[in-house]
């Protein structure tokens, strides 16, 4: 186990610094270039990483519209109180930002346009909360395997911290702000994406409008809502309580399988 996640990581490190040396400049890109950017990478991913997205790795169950589950209830946060966040929503998220950066070759940043110009995946999986309850839904967003490609991964970057809009209560250290991470290997799941559609509309606020995380094979805590920037990081030592997430600095587990 451990020696195949090694290699693993091993290969994604040596994949994504190689394409990343064949891209020139690491100045930030307007937005426009990171689109250009990311379908250009979209284009020439070669045979090798078309079969690493769609390794041997386990997928979470997928279901048929028919599972749909009539009510998906919002949980945690239903609507980041913050201005920042009520202005971009006042503005229908036109002048949100994704931030991609960290240990990155090629920091992006990427509008909510920019995104849904992207090659796109749509799953029906079952979102399983620790609170007891579960719910199917539709989800529909970018690969995030192709947005850490295109930004290009610097070799020491082992997970990538999510980072949110909202605080969802002040305990412990007095922040409240939630947060993700996830490593390499869920990072290029081909079933961990960046969902901006849902049931086939726009992300509504309650769940994470514009931007959230789904990575399947873990429970619902870990598909961190509201994103504002990704960051790639060679330790999550650092940030808040130094064990990864919201509810791991409060004592849940940082790998949530189901
Ligand atoms: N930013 C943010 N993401 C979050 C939360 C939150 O409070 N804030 N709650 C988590 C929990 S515990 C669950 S179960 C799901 C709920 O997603 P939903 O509101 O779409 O049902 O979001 C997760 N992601
Ligand atoms: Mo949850």
């Amino acid at each position: 186990m451990t020696i195949t996640l090694n290699r693993r990581r091993f290969l994604i490190g040596v994949g994504v610094t190689a394409s990343a040396a064949t891209l020139s400049g690491c100045s930030w890109l307007t937005e426009n270039d990171s689109v250009q950017r990311v379908l250009a990478m979209a284009e020439r991913l070669t045979m090798g990483s078309q079969r690493f997205l769609l390794s041997d790795e386990a997928l979470a169950r997928e279901y048929s519209e028919a599972d749909l589950s009539p009510v998906f209830k919002s949980n945690g946060t239903h609507e980041p109180d913050s201005e920042d966040y009520a202005a971009l929503a006042d503005n229908n998220f036109a002048d949100w930002r994704l931030i991609v950066d960290g240990l990155v070759e090629q920091p992006l940043s990427l509008s909510l346009a920019d995104l849904k110009k992207l090659p796109s995946r749509t799953q029906i999986t079952r979102h399983d909360c620790v609170e007891g309850w579960s719910a199917i839904g539709k989800w529909t967003g970018v690969p995030l395997g192709l947005l850490m490609q295109t930004a290009g991964l610097k070799p020491d970057a082992r997970y990538l911290v999510f980072h949110c809009a909202d605080e969802y209560e002040k305990t412990l250290d007095g922040s409240g702000q939630y947060y993700e991470s996830i490593d390499l290997v869920d990072a290029f799941h081909p079933q961990t994406i960046l969902a901006y559609g849902m049931n086939g509309e726009d992300l509504a606020i309650p769940h994470g409008a514009p931007l959230r995380l789904r990575v399947e094979r873990q429970l619902g805590y870990k598909q961190a809502k509201y994103l504002m920037r990704i960051e790639a990081v060679d330790s999550f030592a650092r940030f808040y309580r130094g064990k990864g997430g919201f509810w791991e600095d409060r004592g849940y587990e940082w790998y949530a399988g189901i």
